[in-house]
């Protein structure tokens, strides 16, 4: 059987679905660990989450990066999956079949989702345009923005990641930095609580931000 994993799950007021999402994932056989990240809730997050069996840990300062980092190094498995607290749908296979996607030369594998709702317009017209001018090594991916990924934790220096809601992205362009494969796997429909503009513009803007920080550190292309 391939290692097993840590989930990591980064919550900000999730009371309502964090333990539905433990639920589904904590008894798989390739699970040895969940870590619920509580990032300043002022709802029942924390309880919610122990209630089921999470471990949790207290990230005090809002901002999903800063959250990850800490759920991240708390993990004690090196393949760590990210999976988001807030998804009201999904099928808890994804988790095995993540997992048993890595192959030696793989550090990432990300979860492509469908949602019938929404056609993805900060991918489409941010993220795919930005991946194609800054890191064309990682043209091949479908879903950059995908929150549901699983990966090598070894591969990158954690404290350097992103504090804010760009850090998914991050992750995997620290993980192709280390030279390694992020490959993808198709995981059906997901459904989360929807956000609103405000969230999606800081968004937005932290996403562009990123992606012109690490062509300033590490350009693929010699020149835009
Ligand atoms: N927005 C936000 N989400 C956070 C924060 N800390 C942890 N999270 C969690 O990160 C996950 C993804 O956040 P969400 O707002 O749903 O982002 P989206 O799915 O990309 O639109 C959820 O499980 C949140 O509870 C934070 O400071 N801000
Ligand atoms: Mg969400």
């Amino acid at each position: 059987m391939p290692d097993g994993i840590s989930i990591v799950i980064p919550a900000r007021n999730e009371a309502d679905t964090v333990g539905k999402v433990i639920a589904a994932v904590i008894n798989l056989q390739c699970v040895h660990e969940v870590i619920v990240v509580d990032n300043a809730s002022w709802d029942k997050t924390a309880e919610a989450a122990a209630e089921v069996g999470a471990v949790v840990v207290e990230e005090p300062e809002p901002g999903l990066g800063r959250a990850l980092k800490t759920g991240f190094a708390a993990a004690t498995c090196p393949w760590v999956m990210k999976i988001d607290a807030d998804l009201a749908k999904f099928d808890p296979h994804l988790v095995e079949d993540l997992a048993n996607a890595r192959e030696p030369s793989v550090g990432m594998v990300k979860g492509n989702w469908q949602d019938p709702n929404d056609d993805l317009p900060m991918t489409r017209l941010l993220i795919l345009p930005a991946i194609k001018q800054i890191v064309p090594g990682l043209a091949h991916v479908r879903a950059p923005n995908s929150g549901i990924y699983l990966f090598n934790r070894d591969l990158i220096d954690l404290s350097k990641l992103a504090d804010n809601n760009s850090a998914d992205i991050d992750v995997m362009l620290r993980v192709h930095g280390a030279g390694r494969d992020i490959v993808e796997v198709e995981i059906g429909e997901i459904k989360h609580d929807p956000r609103n503009k405000q969230h999606y513009n800081a968004m937005a803007e932290n996403i562009l931000a990123l992606f012109l920080k690490h062509y300033s550190e590490t350009p693929e292309t010699p020149s835009i």
